[in-house]
This record gives C-alpha cells, sequence and structure tokens, in this order.
C-alpha cells in the first residue's frame, strides 16, 4: 500500500471495512461515465490470456510458460502441473487459455503456445483434465498443430473461441513469412476450424480439396491475436495486426481470403510498401470489417453483454499494446459506428481483455510485473 492510500484507508477505516485492493483502485473518466480501475494481481510475467472458472476464480497463462489459478479477489496460485513445454522465445510462449464448453463435466482446459520443431516453431494447441484441487493439468494431449513449423520467433497469433456447435476455432499468425498466408498446404495466416477433440469437421471449406489442409476456416491472416463470438449472432469475430498500419476486425466466412499479403491498409516498419501487396484491395480478396489505418497494435476482444455498465451493453472492447489503451466500439448491427479510446492513463500495454461472470471488465497487462485489473462503474 503507498502512504497516501494508507492514509485513505486511515481515514476510512473507521466507517468503512475496505478491501485490501482498495489501495490499487484507480477513477477514471470516459464517455458513458466514471469507471473504476481495481488492481486484482500484479508481478504476473507477461500475462497473456485469461478466462473465468465457474466459480468465478480465473486461469491466466504467462508468456514463459506458468498456468495459474488466481482468485475472484485476486489471490494468485503457483503454477500448475502437467503444462506442456513451450517455445518462450521472441513472441512466442505459453498464450491462450479457454475452457470446454462442458467445462462443469469435463473439466477440460485447452492451451494455444508456440512449440518447437524442425528448426523452426509454430503454434500448437492441447487440452487436459484440471484436477479438483486445481493444482494440475493432468492427461495433457496436443490437438492440433500448425504445420509447417515456419516462425522464428514471431506471428503464432493465438487465440481460441468455441462456436455454438461446439467447434473450435484457432486464430493464428503468419509465422512472418508473409506469402504463406495465401498457400493453403500450409496453416500459417490462417483461421482453423476443428472439433472438441482435434478432428476435422466433413463440412470444413477445403474438405476434399487437394493441396489444402482441410483445418482451414479462412485464410489470409496476418497475426490474429483477438478472438470473441458474438453473444447475441452467435458469430466468429476476429481481429489481426496489421504491419505498419492496417489493423483489421474481421467477420471471417468459410473458405474466404482477408487479403493479407495482398490487400493491407499499411506497409512495412521500414517505412516501405509490403512487396507482395496490390494496395488496401486485391481481388478475390475481402475488405476488413474494419480497419485502422494507424495501428494500435490490438490484442485481445470481448464483448460486452448485461453487464454493470448498462451504457456499454452491445459494445466490443479491444486492448491496444502500442497505444497503451483499452478501445470501445459501439454497434449498430455489425457495423462499428463508433469508437472510444481509454484508460491511457494508466500507461499499460493491455494484452487481453474478458468479460466477466460478475458483469465486468479484467484486463491483463504485458509487463515484466503485469497486472491484472477489474473496469467497473464507479
Ligand atoms: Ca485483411
Amino acid at each position: 500500500m503507498t502512504p497516501y492510500a494508507a492514509t485513505l484507508a486511515l481515514a476510512a477505516g473507521a466507517v468503512f471495512a475496505a478491501p485490501a485492493y482498495a489501495a490499487e483502485a484507480q477513477t477514471v473518466s470516459t464517455e458513458r461515465g466514471e469507471v473504476r480501475v481495481t488492481e486484482l494481481a500484479s508481478g504476473l510475467a507477461h500475462p497473456w490470456s485469461l478466462t473465468f472458472l465457474p466459480d468465478g476464480d480465473m486461469l491466466i497463462t504467462e508468456r514463459p510458460g506458468a498456468l495459474r489459478q488466481v482468485s475472484a479477489t485476486g489471490e494468485v496460485g503457483a503454477p500448475l502441473q502437467g503444462l506442456p513445454a513451450v517455445h518462450a522465445q521472441g513472441q512466442g510462449g505459453l498464450l491462450e487459455v479457454a475452457l470446454s464448453p462442458g467445462f462443469a463435466q469435463d473439466r477440460l482446459v485447452y492451451l494455444g503456445y508456440a512449440e518447437a520443431g524442425d528448426g523452426r516453431s509454430g503454434t500448437a494447441v492441447g487440452r487436459g483434465r484440471l484436477n479438483e484441487a486445481g493444482t494440475a493439468i493432468e492427461d495433457f494431449e496436443v490437438i492440433f498443430r500448425q504445420e509447417p513449423k515456419l516462425s522464428s520467433g514471431q506471428h503464432y497469433g493465438v487465440r481460441l473461441a468455441f462456436d455454438r456447435d461446439g467447434h473450435l476455432f484457432v486464430a493464428l499468425g503468419d509465422n512472418n513469412q508473409r506469402p504463406t498466408a495465401q498457400e493453403l498446404d500450409k496453416l500459417s495466416g490462417k483461421l482453423v476450424r476443428i472439433n472438441a477433440d482435434g478432428s476435422i469437421p466433413d463440412d470444413n471449406p477445403f474438405t476434399g480439396k487437394e493441396g489444402a489442409r482441410a483445418e482451414i476456416w479462412s485464410y489470409g491472416h496476418r497475426n490474429q491475436q483477438g478472438m470473441a463470438l458474438h453473444p447475441a449472432t452467435g458469430v466468429i469475430w476476429t481481429h489481426e495486426h496489421g504491419p505498419r498500419g492496417g489493423d483489421e476486425i474481421n467477420l471471417p466466412e468459410a473458405g474466404k481470403n482477408y487479403g493479407w499479403p495482398l490487400a493491407t491498409h499499411g506497409i512495412n516498419y521500414s517505412g516501405l510498401p509490403i512487396p507482395e501487396a496490390k494496395g488496401e484491395e486485391a481481388p478475390g480478396t475481402e475488405p476488413p470489417h474494419y480497419v485502422w489505418k494507424k495501428s494500435p497494435a490490438i490484442s485481445g476482444m470481448a464483448f460486452y453483454q448485461d453487464g454493470k455498465l448498462a451504457d456499454w451493453n452491445g459494445n466490443l472492447f479491444v486492448g491496444a499494446l502500442a497505444t497503451k489503451e483499452l478501445i470501445r466500439l459501439e454497434l449498430d448491427g455489425d457495423k462499428i459506428v463508433h469508437e472510444e479510446r481509454l484508460l491511457q492513463s494508466l500507461g499499460e500495454r493491455i494484452r487481453d481483455v474478458r468479460f466477466g461472470p460478475d458483469g465486468n471488465l479484467y484486463l491483463l497487462t504485458d509487463a515484466d510485473d503485469g497486472r491484472l485489473l477489474r473496469v467497473e462503474p464507479n
């Protein structure tokens, strides 16, 4: 507790039994009223993803390779046992965590991570059972591998989301091997759709097509680090990092080409054009649903539905790493009609944003001393 917060707590102590976390709460003005941002936990090593267990506790990944259970009040548990070896270099490591839709019965936890192999690395997805004590993932098995492995430490994606039919979508990156996002015999730069056990659905768009991987749902993606199921429509929404400029939101449809690197609103970090790019549009490719000309460097994505701040209901939230803020998007149907940037005063790279079962937003900040934050109406 800071000396200032301690003074406040002393002053308030006689009347209010202030919770311990009150020391770290901060009030922030937004277009829709004041919100309170409360630090629930700190000291997390580059936390990447969080998911909620049925009792309100959370599972949080740390990029170097740990998965921890964190209570609703912010008590951080020891790293769980039974995790796979991860390739924790560059952007790689333990990245995404998601629960089985039948978690209450099967206790299956899904992990997305970077895995070494073939002198390179690529994204893998596996699942295992959370033991009753909450101390280990048991019988972990790999159910999906991005093949071939092409990464030297960049662009693994990865986000996981189940649709209402129980299909598992895996949002991947291009391993920073641009042309491969257009090559259907490779899984880099794709959105993949598999069954919960890793088998491939019979009705995938490239099933039975010569020279194409049957796991592919859509292609031409750069580096996808956000995905969420729209709570009203059941449609999968994704987003991806552009190069310098051109971060996108897409609603990927079966078999379609989302353009990278043939079509992009961005340029190389060197300032030169993307060599393969025809421009912002290219024949046979889908335009982005929404695009940022200047890259916030987006990561994490959550719909706000039946939340504590009624004026945010139906909004979409996206984290921003480079511009260090939270992005709030207002929708009219599927159309994004208004954008607000908020929480800049925190000065935090926001890696993940999730909507909690208590009707509040939860954020992870990307740092050696990463934080878990709760955002609620003040
Ligand atoms: Ca695109």
